[in-house]
């Protein structure tokens, strides 16, 4: 992997070059503001841009770890990125002396990165060359206000737009995107890349989705074995120290990171080490030559739990345990989706269980009142998958799950299943496949109400390929995550989140399956897809994401093209 990596920054430094002295200047008024996602509220009368000097500095609280780290390498990007422009921004230079410093203040340093804190920012830059201002009332909006400025520095010498001030806050709380470590497995460079190009989007969760049945990744000291024996290799494991870097570069770029451990269903990988708390382990329920062998990329039998055993509480609570101790966010995602009834029907003592007039729903009923009433006990937010609550076949009765501390993350059907969701009471947390999936798989049979059941090879009940449709960045951009939904249910929508499931991808592709979409996700979140006037933007956002892409790579991040250079030799 470490060959691919190198190999993708050597072209995107190579590129950058090239582009810098081939781009034409083209010098129509065609976007007034270059930062993604786009400010909520800005005033810029006379836009107009003024010289950053060579000894600009930034002036910021001192003793917090987090921001001191974040002012740090903003300061150094911010001195040393030299952006060159696709279009080049048909700016002035104001007759002012140089800027030579921004001020920062913040109201309340004390205040922890958690599911909803105060991450709204004011920035204000004169043209008079009087010190730039921001000000947030917490460490976390100082970050977000630290993005916005670095993103309106470009050219060299650096100059920066000015006249201008923005007041800016997110419209949702939570604003992530999802990894699959256990399907492939990725370095921890890979991951601090991921967490690199999150906070640059102003995003603010990684959702670790670390464990499920294909490897094991984790090592968890109290079970030793279950990475020893589940993890792909010996070098493909995440230690404590690992993670460890990954929650600690997660605060330095105002970035959470919520673990996922996936149970009952998706634990065929704790079979290596444990087959007796696993049912189902070695059986293939999407076998490689079947009717979708053409489709699907090939997946073992789930694996699941088996909630009567006692032994499985044991190593469950184990994992649990360890896992709170290394990852200090107050969210812990639970999983419990996509359980499968034939694989527990396997298992002899559930046969009985069944036998004696019991349900498959009060076995997973068992399962989450055996673990949901302890994960709490360790003060975290539960988050589950929407099918805890809503599968048809397998599914707990709502009095267990408490809603002050249970969100659902709805992946299924869209709007449908939010508002069943939120109707019942609960939070949820949006990531519609139809959507906001990635890997642009559809696993098994699409719903009802799939948007996909016209195209052809994807009619009702046929099941899709694992990597078509692909999503562009329009569909995820448009998508409105509370449409359909009252007010006092839209508020229950706590934001949602891009998913990278990762049975065909690695570290070779993530970067361009998960940007510039993700930013469409990140901009929809932040500021919403529309302009002043209720419109969906559209050429404005078109123009500005491919700058933003374009800044990116740049940057570093492998991010795909949404345009050909063409179109900025012949602007539309
Ligand atoms: N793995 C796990 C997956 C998926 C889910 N959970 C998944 C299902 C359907 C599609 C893509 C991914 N691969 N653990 C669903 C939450 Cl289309």
């Amino acid at each position: 992997m470490g060959y691919f990596s190198n190999l993708l920054i050597s072209t995107i430094l190579l590129s950058c070059t090239i582009w810098s002295i081939s781009i034409l200047q083209i010098s129509a008024v065609r976007f007034p503001i270059n930062v993604w996602p786009k400010p909520t509220t800005f005033h810029w009368p006379h836009p107009q841009a003024i010289p950053l000097s060579p000894k600009f500095i930034i002036s910021a609280p001192r003793h917090h770890r987090h921001l001191s780290a974040a002012v740090h390498r903003y300061l150094r990007q911010i001195l040393t990125e030299h952006h060159r422009p696709l279009v080049s921004p048909p700016l002035n230079l104001t007759s002012s002396p140089p800027l030579k410093t921004l001020k920062i203040t913040v109201a309340d340093t004390a205040a922890a990165l958690a599911h909803g804190v105060n991450e709204s920012y004011t920035l204000e830059i004169p043209s008079t060359g009087a010190a730039a201002v921001l000000t947030a009332e917490t460490p976390w909006g100082a970050m977000r206000g630290l993005e916005t400025f670095s993103q309106l520095v470009y050219s060299k010498p650096s100059v920066v737009a000015c006249g201008l001030r923005i007041s800016d806050a997110p419209l949702f709380a939570h604003r992530g995107v999802l990894l699959d470590t256990s399907r492939n497995y990725f370095e921890l460079d890979d991951l601090l890349r991921l967490i690199r190009a999150i906070g640059m989007n102003k995003l603010n969760v990684f959702h670790w989705h670390i464990t499920d049945s294909h490897s094991f990744p984790l090592v968890t000291p109290s079970e030793p074995e279950l990475a020893a024996k589940g993890a792909y290799g010996e070098a493909m494991k995440y230690t404590a120290a690992d993670v460890k870097k990954v929650v600690q570069y997660g605060m330095e770029h105002g970035v959470r990171v919520v673990p996922e451990i996936d149970m009952p269903a998706h634990t065929g990988s704790w079979a290596e080490a444990y087959p007796e708390i696993v049912t189902c382990a070695n059986e293939f329920w999407w076998p490689i030559e079947s009717e979708w062998s053409d489709r699907l990329a090939a997946e073992p039998g789930t694996g699941q739990l088996n909630p009567l055993n006692p032994k499985t509480y044991q190593v469950v609570k184990n994992v649990i345990k360890d896992v709170v101790s290394v990852f200090p966010d107050k969210f812990f995602h639970a999983g419990a989706d996509e359980i499968t009834p034939n694989c527990w029907k396997t298992d002899p003592s559930i046969q009985e269980f069944l036998s004696k007039k019991g349900t498959l729903s009060q076995v997973l009923e068992i399962f989450v009142n055996s673990t949901l009433p302890y994960i709490l006990s360790l003060n975290r937010t539960v988050v589950y998958w929407e099918d805890v609550l809503l599968d048809e076949n397998v599914r707990v009765d709502p009095t267990f799950l408490p809603r002050e501390n249970v969100i659902l993350q709805t992946w299924n059907n869209g709007p449908n299943n939010t508002k069943k969701i939120v109707s019942l009471g609960y939070r949820a947390i949006v990531s519609s496949s139809d959507y906001y999936y990635l890997d642009c798989g559809h696993g098994g049979f699409l719903g009802n109400d799939s948007q996909y059941n016209q195209l052809p090879g994807f009619e009702q009940g046929k099941g899709g390929s694992w990597c078509a449709p692909f999503k562009t960045w329009q569909t995820i951009y448009n998508y409105d995550i509370t449409s359909g939904l009252s007010g006092v249910e839209a508020e229950l929508v706590v934001g949602g989140e891009v998913a990278l499931w990762s049975e065909q991808a690695d570290s070779t592709v993530m970067d361009s399956r998960v940007w510039p979409r993700g930013s469409a996700m990140a901009e929809a979140l932040w500021s919403g897809n529309r302009d002043e006037f209720g419109k969906k933007r559209f050429a404005e956002a078109t123009d500005r994401l491919s700058e933003w892409r374009y800044r990116m790579v740049c940057r570093g991040i492998g991010a795909e093209p949404i345009q050909p250079l063409w179109c900025v030799k012949n602007p539309g």
